[in-house]
Protein backbone atom coordinates (compact mmCIF):
# COMPACT_ATOMS: atom_id res chain seq x y z
CA UNK A 1 0.00 0.00 0.00
CA UNK A 2 1.48 3.66 -1.08
CA UNK A 3 0.09 7.05 -0.25
CA UNK A 4 -0.38 8.63 -3.50
CA UNK A 5 -0.92 12.28 -4.41
CA UNK A 6 -2.94 13.26 -7.06
CA UNK A 7 -3.26 16.86 -8.37
CA UNK A 8 -6.06 18.28 -9.72
CA UNK A 9 -7.63 15.45 -8.38
CA UNK A 10 -11.07 16.97 -8.80
CA UNK A 11 -11.24 17.38 -11.89
CA UNK A 12 -12.94 15.55 -14.98
CA UNK A 13 -9.18 13.17 -15.26
CA UNK A 14 -7.66 13.34 -12.09
CA UNK A 15 -10.86 12.36 -10.36
CA UNK A 16 -11.90 9.68 -12.53
CA UNK A 17 -8.16 8.24 -11.36
CA UNK A 18 -8.62 8.92 -7.98
CA UNK A 19 -11.90 6.44 -8.40
CA UNK A 20 -9.77 4.02 -10.19
CA UNK A 21 -7.18 3.68 -7.13
CA UNK A 22 -10.05 2.88 -4.93
CA UNK A 23 -11.63 0.80 -6.70
CA UNK A 24 -8.08 -1.51 -7.75
CA UNK A 25 -6.09 -0.83 -5.15
CA UNK A 26 -5.73 -0.72 -1.80
CA UNK A 27 -3.65 2.68 -1.92
CA UNK A 28 -4.32 6.03 0.16
CA UNK A 29 -4.73 9.36 -2.02
CA UNK A 30 -4.48 12.65 -1.06
CA UNK A 31 -6.00 15.12 -3.26
CA UNK A 32 -4.42 18.83 -3.87
CA UNK A 33 -6.73 20.75 -5.77
CA UNK A 34 -7.40 24.78 -6.03
CA UNK A 35 -11.25 24.15 -6.65
CA UNK A 36 -10.86 26.30 -9.73
CA UNK A 37 -13.89 26.92 -11.76
CA UNK A 38 -13.17 23.35 -13.34
CA UNK A 39 -13.03 21.93 -9.67
CA UNK A 40 -15.82 20.25 -8.14
CA UNK A 41 -15.82 18.41 -4.40
CA UNK A 42 -19.06 17.01 -5.73
CA UNK A 43 -17.14 14.79 -8.14
CA UNK A 44 -14.93 13.09 -5.23
CA UNK A 45 -17.39 13.81 -1.89
CA UNK A 46 -18.75 9.77 -2.33
CA UNK A 47 -15.34 8.06 -2.03
CA UNK A 48 -14.25 6.73 1.16
CA UNK A 49 -13.05 9.26 3.94
CA UNK A 50 -10.56 6.88 5.36
CA UNK A 51 -9.43 6.48 1.20
CA UNK A 52 -9.91 9.65 -0.18
CA UNK A 53 -8.82 13.34 1.75
CA UNK A 54 -8.87 16.97 -0.28
CA UNK A 55 -6.51 19.50 0.20
CA UNK A 56 -7.75 22.75 -1.34
CA UNK A 57 -4.36 24.34 -2.68
CA UNK A 58 -2.17 25.27 -5.39
CA UNK A 59 0.25 23.21 -7.17
CA UNK A 60 2.90 26.60 -7.80
CA UNK A 61 2.15 27.26 -3.85
CA UNK A 62 5.74 25.56 -2.89
CA UNK A 63 4.68 26.03 1.10
CA UNK A 64 1.87 23.93 0.23
CA UNK A 65 3.72 21.37 -2.25
CA UNK A 66 7.00 20.82 0.16
CA UNK A 67 4.97 19.17 3.23
CA UNK A 68 2.57 17.19 0.87
CA UNK A 69 5.53 15.55 -1.15
CA UNK A 70 7.60 14.19 1.66
CA UNK A 71 4.38 12.58 2.80
CA UNK A 72 3.81 11.09 0.28
CA UNK A 73 5.48 7.63 -1.53
CA UNK A 74 4.29 8.68 -5.19
CA UNK A 75 3.38 12.30 -7.24
CA UNK A 76 0.63 12.08 -10.07
CA UNK A 77 -0.01 15.53 -11.50
CA UNK A 78 -3.04 16.06 -13.56
CA UNK A 79 -3.36 19.72 -12.48
CA UNK A 80 -3.40 21.71 -14.79
CA UNK A 81 -5.47 24.90 -16.81
CA UNK A 82 -6.92 22.90 -19.26
CA UNK A 83 -9.20 24.09 -22.30
CA UNK A 84 -8.06 25.35 -25.41
CA UNK A 85 -10.44 28.10 -25.51
CA UNK A 86 -9.89 29.51 -22.58
CA UNK A 87 -6.15 29.89 -23.10
CA UNK A 88 -7.03 32.08 -26.33
CA UNK A 89 -9.02 34.35 -24.50
CA UNK A 90 -6.58 34.90 -21.27
CA UNK A 91 -3.00 32.60 -21.30
CA UNK A 92 -1.79 33.78 -18.07
CA UNK A 93 -3.39 31.02 -15.43
CA UNK A 94 -1.75 28.71 -18.11
CA UNK A 95 1.63 29.66 -17.80
CA UNK A 96 1.11 30.16 -13.58
CA UNK A 97 -0.91 27.01 -13.52
CA UNK A 98 0.92 24.26 -16.18
CA UNK A 99 4.37 25.63 -16.47
CA UNK A 100 5.32 27.40 -12.63
CA UNK A 101 3.38 25.03 -10.72
CA UNK A 102 4.91 21.66 -12.39
CA UNK A 103 8.29 23.64 -11.72
CA UNK A 104 7.00 23.98 -7.97
CA UNK A 105 6.11 20.26 -7.86
CA UNK A 106 9.15 19.29 -9.76
CA UNK A 107 11.35 21.06 -7.23
CA UNK A 108 9.57 19.21 -4.40
CA UNK A 109 10.07 15.61 -5.49
CA UNK A 110 13.86 16.03 -6.50
CA UNK A 111 14.45 17.44 -3.12
CA UNK A 112 12.08 14.11 -1.58
CA UNK A 113 12.98 11.43 -3.90
CA UNK A 114 9.71 10.94 -4.81
CA UNK A 115 8.53 8.91 -7.69
CA UNK A 116 6.42 11.26 -10.40
CA UNK A 117 4.48 10.76 -13.21
CA UNK A 118 3.19 13.51 -15.19
CA UNK A 119 0.02 13.73 -17.18
CA UNK A 120 0.25 15.43 -20.15
CA UNK A 121 -1.62 15.28 -23.75
CA UNK A 122 -1.49 14.58 -27.68
CA UNK A 123 -1.45 18.49 -28.38
CA UNK A 124 2.02 18.63 -27.58
CA UNK A 125 2.55 17.43 -31.12
CA UNK A 126 0.51 19.89 -32.62
CA UNK A 127 -2.06 18.34 -35.86
CA UNK A 128 -1.91 16.16 -38.69
CA UNK A 129 -3.32 16.30 -42.26
CA UNK A 130 -6.74 14.49 -42.31
CA UNK A 131 -5.14 11.87 -44.91
CA UNK A 132 -1.55 11.88 -43.36
CA UNK A 133 -1.18 7.92 -42.71
CA UNK A 134 1.30 8.64 -39.79
CA UNK A 135 0.21 8.89 -36.04
CA UNK A 136 1.86 10.73 -33.30
CA UNK A 137 4.27 8.26 -31.45
CA UNK A 138 6.79 9.32 -28.86
CA UNK A 139 9.09 10.59 -31.54
CA UNK A 140 6.97 13.03 -32.82
CA UNK A 141 8.68 16.61 -32.86
CA UNK A 142 6.95 18.74 -30.17
CA UNK A 143 5.07 21.39 -32.85
CA UNK A 144 2.16 22.81 -30.05
CA UNK A 145 -0.09 25.58 -31.36
CA UNK A 146 -2.17 27.13 -28.60
CA UNK A 147 -1.30 28.50 -25.22
CA UNK A 148 -3.09 25.69 -23.66
CA UNK A 149 -0.78 22.99 -25.51
CA UNK A 150 2.30 24.98 -25.93
CA UNK A 151 1.98 24.95 -21.57
CA UNK A 152 2.04 21.22 -21.45
CA UNK A 153 4.49 20.64 -23.64
CA UNK A 154 6.65 23.33 -21.61
CA UNK A 155 5.45 21.59 -18.97
CA UNK A 156 6.56 18.26 -20.21
CA UNK A 157 10.13 19.66 -21.09
CA UNK A 158 10.90 20.50 -17.50
CA UNK A 159 10.19 16.54 -16.15
CA UNK A 160 12.51 15.77 -19.12
CA UNK A 161 15.27 18.00 -17.68
CA UNK A 162 14.66 17.13 -13.84
CA UNK A 163 14.83 13.35 -14.86
CA UNK A 164 18.28 13.83 -16.77
CA UNK A 165 19.75 16.09 -15.27
CA UNK A 166 18.70 15.37 -11.19
CA UNK A 167 17.63 11.82 -11.98
CA UNK A 168 13.68 12.69 -10.61
CA UNK A 169 11.84 9.37 -10.89
CA UNK A 170 9.84 10.40 -13.52
CA UNK A 171 7.20 8.98 -16.60
CA UNK A 172 5.29 11.24 -18.68
CA UNK A 173 2.51 9.62 -19.99
CA UNK A 174 0.45 12.07 -23.10
CA UNK A 175 -3.22 11.40 -23.74
CA UNK A 176 -5.60 11.91 -26.35
CA UNK A 177 -9.05 13.21 -26.03
CA UNK A 178 -11.10 11.95 -23.09
CA UNK A 179 -14.83 11.14 -22.40
CA UNK A 180 -16.83 9.97 -19.80
CA UNK A 181 -18.96 11.08 -16.53
CA UNK A 182 -17.58 14.26 -14.58
CA UNK A 183 -16.34 16.30 -17.80
CA UNK A 184 -16.94 19.59 -17.52
CA UNK A 185 -19.58 21.52 -19.71
CA UNK A 186 -17.15 24.04 -21.23
CA UNK A 187 -15.89 20.57 -23.65
CA UNK A 188 -17.02 19.58 -26.64
CA UNK A 189 -18.89 16.46 -25.54
CA UNK A 190 -20.65 17.21 -22.45
CA UNK A 191 -21.81 21.03 -23.74
CA UNK A 192 -23.56 19.36 -26.66
CA UNK A 193 -25.43 16.35 -24.47
CA UNK A 194 -26.41 19.25 -22.14
CA UNK A 195 -27.36 21.56 -24.58
CA UNK A 196 -29.85 18.68 -26.32
CA UNK A 197 -31.27 17.86 -22.64
CA UNK A 198 -31.24 21.49 -22.28
CA UNK A 199 -33.81 21.62 -25.32
CA UNK A 200 -31.06 23.62 -27.28
CA UNK A 201 -29.04 23.01 -30.46
CA UNK A 202 -25.51 21.01 -31.01
CA UNK A 203 -22.94 24.19 -31.14
CA UNK A 204 -19.98 22.89 -34.09
CA UNK A 205 -16.94 24.88 -34.72
CA UNK A 206 -16.91 25.41 -38.47
CA UNK A 207 -17.21 22.53 -40.49
CA UNK A 208 -16.18 19.90 -38.42
CA UNK A 209 -14.23 17.65 -40.31
CA UNK A 210 -11.84 18.40 -37.55
CA UNK A 211 -11.20 14.63 -36.00
CA UNK A 212 -9.95 13.60 -32.10
CA UNK A 213 -8.93 10.30 -31.09
CA UNK A 214 -11.22 9.62 -28.11
CA UNK A 215 -10.38 7.87 -25.28
CA UNK A 216 -12.77 6.69 -22.39
CA UNK A 217 -11.65 8.45 -19.39
CA UNK A 218 -11.45 5.04 -17.13
CA UNK A 219 -8.83 4.08 -20.00
CA UNK A 220 -6.87 6.85 -19.69
CA UNK A 221 -6.50 5.59 -15.93
CA UNK A 222 -6.04 1.82 -16.14
CA UNK A 223 -2.86 3.02 -18.78
CA UNK A 224 -1.54 5.78 -15.82
CA UNK A 225 -1.55 2.90 -12.86
CA UNK A 226 -0.03 0.59 -15.36
CA UNK A 227 2.99 2.91 -16.49
CA UNK A 228 3.65 3.76 -12.69
CA UNK A 229 3.50 0.32 -11.76
CA UNK A 230 5.56 -0.41 -14.37
CA UNK A 231 6.52 1.76 -17.23
CA UNK A 232 10.76 2.85 -16.90
CA UNK A 233 11.65 5.81 -15.42
CA UNK A 234 12.98 8.81 -17.43
CA UNK A 235 10.26 7.26 -20.50
CA UNK A 236 7.32 8.74 -22.41
CA UNK A 237 4.38 6.83 -23.14
CA UNK A 238 1.42 7.58 -25.36
CA UNK A 239 -1.96 6.81 -24.34
CA UNK A 240 -4.62 6.11 -27.28
CA UNK A 241 -7.45 3.94 -27.92
CA UNK A 242 -7.78 3.87 -31.57
CA UNK A 243 -10.94 6.06 -31.49
CA UNK A 244 -10.49 8.75 -34.43
CA UNK A 245 -13.95 10.57 -35.41
CA UNK A 246 -14.56 13.90 -36.41
CA UNK A 247 -16.53 16.68 -34.97
CA UNK A 248 -19.36 16.28 -37.34
CA UNK A 249 -19.88 12.63 -36.47
CA UNK A 250 -19.59 13.10 -32.97
CA UNK A 251 -22.68 15.56 -33.28
CA UNK A 252 -24.68 13.46 -35.66
CA UNK A 253 -24.08 10.41 -32.70
CA UNK A 254 -25.28 12.42 -29.67
CA UNK A 255 -28.67 14.12 -31.85
CA UNK A 256 -29.40 10.10 -33.06
CA UNK A 257 -28.91 8.50 -29.47
CA UNK A 258 -31.02 11.21 -27.85
CA UNK A 259 -33.90 10.74 -30.61
CA UNK A 260 -32.83 13.96 -32.23
CA UNK A 261 -32.72 15.07 -36.11
CA UNK A 262 -28.89 14.41 -36.92
CA UNK A 263 -28.59 17.66 -38.61
CA UNK A 264 -30.19 19.91 -35.78
CA UNK A 265 -27.28 21.62 -35.00
CA UNK A 266 -25.42 25.01 -35.78
CA UNK A 267 -22.57 26.03 -37.02
CA UNK A 268 -20.35 28.42 -35.44
CA UNK A 269 -17.13 30.34 -35.23
CA UNK A 270 -14.80 28.27 -35.57
CA UNK A 271 -11.78 28.53 -32.98
CA UNK A 272 -8.43 30.59 -33.63
CA UNK A 273 -5.78 28.10 -34.80
CA UNK A 274 -7.75 24.84 -34.91
CA UNK A 275 -5.73 21.57 -34.46
CA UNK A 276 -7.44 19.69 -37.51
CA UNK A 277 -6.56 16.05 -36.43
CA UNK A 278 -5.06 13.92 -33.41
CA UNK A 279 -4.37 10.42 -33.99
CA UNK A 280 -1.94 7.83 -31.55
CA UNK A 281 -0.01 4.89 -32.15
CA UNK A 282 0.12 3.55 -28.23
CA UNK A 283 2.07 0.75 -29.78
CA UNK A 284 4.70 1.15 -27.06
CA UNK A 285 2.13 0.94 -24.12
CA UNK A 286 0.33 -1.74 -25.47
CA UNK A 287 3.94 -4.34 -26.18
CA UNK A 288 5.85 -3.28 -23.52
CA UNK A 289 3.56 -3.07 -21.06
CA UNK A 290 0.44 -4.79 -21.76
CA UNK A 291 -2.16 -2.52 -21.47
CA UNK A 292 -5.22 -2.80 -23.50
CA UNK A 293 -8.89 -0.26 -23.27
CA UNK A 294 -11.75 -1.81 -22.71
CA UNK A 295 -13.83 0.58 -23.84
CA UNK A 296 -13.75 -0.46 -27.69
CA UNK A 297 -17.17 0.87 -28.86
CA UNK A 298 -17.14 4.66 -28.96
CA UNK A 299 -21.08 4.81 -29.23
CA UNK A 300 -21.35 2.35 -26.50
CA UNK A 301 -19.96 4.98 -24.14
CA UNK A 302 -21.17 8.31 -25.71
CA UNK A 303 -24.65 6.13 -24.99
CA UNK A 304 -23.86 5.57 -21.26
CA UNK A 305 -22.34 8.87 -21.04
CA UNK A 306 -25.35 10.47 -22.07
CA UNK A 307 -27.25 9.14 -19.39
CA UNK A 308 -25.03 9.81 -17.02
CA UNK A 309 -25.50 13.39 -17.73
CA UNK A 310 -29.10 12.98 -18.11
CA UNK A 311 -29.16 10.98 -14.84
CA UNK A 312 -26.71 14.06 -12.76
CA UNK A 313 -28.35 17.36 -13.84
CA UNK A 314 -27.49 18.13 -10.34
CA UNK A 315 -23.76 18.50 -10.96
CA UNK A 316 -23.47 20.28 -14.19
CA UNK A 317 -26.28 22.78 -14.13
CA UNK A 318 -24.41 25.40 -12.13
CA UNK A 319 -21.95 25.81 -14.59
CA UNK A 320 -23.87 25.74 -17.76
CA UNK A 321 -25.59 29.10 -18.17
CA UNK A 322 -22.45 30.99 -17.34
CA UNK A 323 -20.38 28.83 -20.38
CA UNK A 324 -23.15 29.28 -22.40
CA UNK A 325 -23.57 32.89 -21.75
CA UNK A 326 -19.46 33.00 -22.35
CA UNK A 327 -19.29 31.14 -25.58
CA UNK A 328 -22.50 33.33 -27.27
CA UNK A 329 -20.49 36.29 -26.36
CA UNK A 330 -17.62 34.99 -28.92
CA UNK A 331 -19.99 34.17 -31.18
CA UNK A 332 -19.34 30.57 -30.52
P1 LIG B 1 -10.07 19.79 -15.67
O1 LIG B 1 -10.02 21.21 -16.09
O2 LIG B 1 -11.37 19.07 -15.66
O3 LIG B 1 -9.45 19.64 -14.20
C1 LIG B 1 -8.32 20.35 -13.78
C2 LIG B 1 -8.27 20.31 -12.24
O4 LIG B 1 -7.06 20.97 -11.83
C3 LIG B 1 -9.44 21.02 -11.58
O5 LIG B 1 -9.93 20.25 -10.52
C4 LIG B 1 -8.82 22.33 -11.06
O6 LIG B 1 -9.47 22.83 -9.92
C5 LIG B 1 -7.39 21.87 -10.78
N1 LIG B 1 -6.43 22.99 -10.81
C6 LIG B 1 -6.30 23.94 -11.77
N2 LIG B 1 -5.31 24.79 -11.43
C7 LIG B 1 -4.79 24.34 -10.25
C8 LIG B 1 -3.73 24.80 -9.41
N3 LIG B 1 -3.01 25.89 -9.71
N4 LIG B 1 -3.46 24.10 -8.28
C9 LIG B 1 -4.19 23.00 -7.96
N5 LIG B 1 -5.21 22.54 -8.71
C10 LIG B 1 -5.50 23.20 -9.85
O7 LIG B 1 -9.00 19.05 -16.60
P2 LIG B 1 -8.96 17.56 -17.14
O8 LIG B 1 -9.62 17.49 -18.45
O9 LIG B 1 -9.36 16.63 -16.06
O10 LIG B 1 -7.39 17.42 -17.40
C11 LIG B 1 -6.53 16.95 -16.35
C12 LIG B 1 -5.14 16.76 -16.91
O11 LIG B 1 -5.17 15.86 -18.00
C13 LIG B 1 -4.51 18.04 -17.45
O12 LIG B 1 -3.13 18.04 -17.11
C14 LIG B 1 -4.70 17.93 -18.95
O13 LIG B 1 -3.71 18.64 -19.64
C15 LIG B 1 -4.56 16.44 -19.14
N6 LIG B 1 -5.22 15.86 -20.33
C16 LIG B 1 -6.54 16.08 -20.55
C17 LIG B 1 -7.17 15.48 -21.64
C18 LIG B 1 -8.65 15.66 -21.92
O14 LIG B 1 -9.14 15.19 -22.93
N7 LIG B 1 -9.41 16.33 -21.04
C19 LIG B 1 -6.41 14.69 -22.51
C20 LIG B 1 -5.05 14.50 -22.27
C21 LIG B 1 -4.48 15.08 -21.15
O1 LIG C 1 -18.68 23.75 -28.67
C1 LIG C 1 -17.71 23.22 -29.22
N1 LIG C 1 -17.79 22.88 -30.54
C2 LIG C 1 -16.77 22.28 -31.21
O2 LIG C 1 -16.90 22.00 -32.41
C3 LIG C 1 -16.49 22.91 -28.50
C4 LIG C 1 -16.36 23.27 -27.04
C5 LIG C 1 -15.48 22.30 -29.19
N2 LIG C 1 -15.59 21.98 -30.50
C6 LIG C 1 -14.51 21.27 -31.20
C7 LIG C 1 -13.10 21.79 -30.98
C8 LIG C 1 -12.28 20.52 -31.07
O3 LIG C 1 -12.01 20.21 -32.44
O4 LIG C 1 -14.52 19.95 -30.63
C9 LIG C 1 -13.18 19.43 -30.52
C10 LIG C 1 -12.90 19.10 -29.06
O5 LIG C 1 -12.85 20.32 -28.34
P1 LIG C 1 -12.49 20.38 -26.77
O6 LIG C 1 -13.44 19.54 -26.00
O7 LIG C 1 -12.32 21.81 -26.39
O8 LIG C 1 -11.10 19.57 -26.74
P2 LIG C 1 -9.67 19.82 -27.41
O9 LIG C 1 -9.44 21.25 -27.76
O10 LIG C 1 -9.49 18.79 -28.49
O11 LIG C 1 -8.71 19.47 -26.14
C11 LIG C 1 -9.05 18.36 -25.28
O12 LIG C 1 -8.25 17.23 -25.56
C12 LIG C 1 -6.89 17.34 -25.25
C13 LIG C 1 -8.89 18.76 -23.82
O13 LIG C 1 -9.70 19.88 -23.54
C14 LIG C 1 -7.45 19.03 -23.49
O14 LIG C 1 -7.30 19.30 -22.09
C15 LIG C 1 -6.64 17.82 -23.83
O15 LIG C 1 -5.27 18.10 -23.69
Amino acid sequence: MSAFLVTGGAGFIGSNFVRHLVEHTDHTVTVLDKLTYAGNRASIDDLPAERVSLVVGDVADAAVVGPLVRDHDVVVHYAAESHNDNSLNDPSPFVQTNLVGTYVLLEAVREHGTRYHHISTDEVYGDLELDDPARFTEETPYNPSSPYSSTKAGSDLLVRAWARSFGVPATISNCSNNYGPYQHVEKFIPRQITNVLDGGRPKLYGAGLNVRDWIHADDHSSAVLRIIEAGRLGETYLIGADGEVDNKTVVEMVLRLCGQPADAYDHVTDRAGHDLRYAIDSTKLRDELGWAPQFGDFEAGLATTIDWYRDHQEWWRPQKSGVEAMYAAQGQ
